[in-house]
């Protein structure tokens, strides 16, 4: 899992190339996502590129929320191949320690920690 900065779906070089799922979140939406939360799932050193993947989150602290469902979609990066895919969406989070939760497939779900500073 990684959360990285909101990446461009849309226009002359677009950063990411959606190709199916949930629709993506784009930069014209509001409010306007900061972040790119996605899972790159790997089998065998391989990345996986058809999975069906559940992303949930919440934040921890300063405040406490329940936890919401990211709209997954699948994507990659733009001009490099599904060698490149990955699970996931841009959204807009606060400055926080969040965790998120990824199932993928009938796996049991894992959870990951993270804190954002911007
Ligand atoms: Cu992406």
């Amino acid at each position: 899992m990684k959360v990285l900065p909101a990446e461009t779906f849309e226009g002359a070089g677009a950063e990411m190339k959606w190709d199916g799922g949930a629709s993506a979140v784009t930069m014209n939406s509001a409010p306007k996502p900061n972040h790119h939360l996605v899972a790159f799932l790997k089998e065998g050193g391989k990345p996986v590129e058809n999975a069906s993947v559940m992303i949930s989150y919440r934040e921890l602290s300063p405040e406490k929320s329940d936890w919401t469902s990211l709209p997954v979609c699948r994507m990659h990066v733009a001009g490099k191949g599904m060698d490149t895919a990955h699970f996931g969406n841009n959204l807009w989070l606060a400055k926080g320690e969040y965790e998120a939760r990824v199932t993928v497939n009938k796996n049991p779900a894992v959870t990951f920690h993270f804190e954002l500073t911007k």
